[in-house]
């Protein structure tokens, strides 16, 4: 009976050995993407409590920001990156290179976030881990979690694995942005259109529409092979609530303007599908104006629920 006892606690301690008191909250980030580093501290140091956080960032993540927490003390430690890095605004070839939260009291048994951006080089080959070292200390002791392992071992068998994610590839959402269609005064930019379930009934279409003529034009309709109709509709918060609209008389679009047809605001509303559009395939349909006419546009298709043409990796200017 006794040695069966001891078996149980030796299994015990080896247990809570290879159990990691840091680790990333988002375990996936794809190449010139935004990642939102939230290191969560799950366990303090033998029971004591956790006063001090420190995150090295990694070269590869670059123009970090880490987030402030009341009751801690921030402290930022800036460094020169191995490369030089192209962001949208110029290169990056230097920033911060490590952050520390101090002066805080985490007890044991509670859990907490400590949190930064950065941006993700697109150099990273998608199935790279990129390993993020964490110095925790306590009122007593402390670890530290930067072990990474050598090619070939398992992360399991690290004493105190460094908090990772992986680089994955985005499904490339949409094809290269085509080139801005002019109809008239209007110039017509990355007309697009969300993709739908099987037996969805109705599909949203987006477009970005410039007037550079003196006269007002006025966005009708659209249509696209799939659907029996396509009208305009608005989108607003009533209550808590979004309601959708249709325009009545159509979208001016005024002299000089630029108007923005997005998920969360203005956009074309196809019903009655009587087929569904599949991400990564392009649709031709038209747009219709009381002035420009009927317009041929090709519509790229994003992924269900995409809120932008090109998925997280194409930013909005
Ligand atoms: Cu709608």
């Amino acid at each position: 009976m006794k040695i069966v006892i001891q078996a149980v606690i030796g299994l015990g301690l080896v247990a809570s050995a290879a159990q990691a008191h840091a680790v990333l909250e988002r375990r996936q980030a794809s190449p010139g993407s935004t990642y939102r580093g939230v290191v969560q501290i799950m366990h303090g140091c033998d029971g004591k409590p956790t006063t001090k956080v420190s995150v090295s960032i990694p070269e590869g993540l670059f123009g970090a920001k880490p987030m402030p927490k009341p009751g801690w003390t921030l402290a930022t430690t800036r460094g020169a990156y191995a490369k030089t890095y192209t962001t949208h605004h110029g290169t990056a070839s230097e920033g911060v290179t490590a952050s520390t939260w101090s002066g805080g009291s985490l007890p044991d048994d509670e859990v907490d976030e400590f949190t930064f951006l950065a941006q993700v080089a697109d150099t990273f080959e998608p199935g790279a881990t990129v390993y993020v070292p964490v110095q925790q200390d306590c009122t007593e002791g402390g670890y530290s979690w930067s072990d990474i392992p050598k090619p070939g071992q398992d992360a399991h068998e690290l004493k105190a694995a460094a908090p990772a994610f992986r680089i994955v590839q985005v499904a490339q959402a949409a094809p290269a942005k085509a080139a801005p269609i002019k109809a008239g005064d209007l110039t017509i930019e990355t007309p697009w259109l969300r993709a739908t379930p099987n037996g969805a009934k109705v599909a949203g279409g987006y477009v970005r529409i410039t007037n550079t003529g003196s006269a007002p034009d006025v966005l009708t309709g659209a249509t696209v092979p799939f659907a029996k109709s396509g009208d305009i509709h608005s989108m607003s918060m009533e209550g808590g609530i979004m309601k959708m609209a249709p325009v009545s008389g159509g979208l001016t679009i005024k002299p000089g303007e630029t108007v923005e047809l997005k998920p969360g605001g203005f956009h074309l509303m196809f019903e009655d599908l009587t087929g569904a559009p599949k991400a990564g395939e392009t649709v031709a349909g038209t747009l219709t104006f009381q002035r420009a006419g009927t317009v041929p546009v090709t519509f790229s298709v994003a992924p269900i629920g995409a809120s932008a043409p090109g998925g997280p990796h194409q930013h909005q200017h």
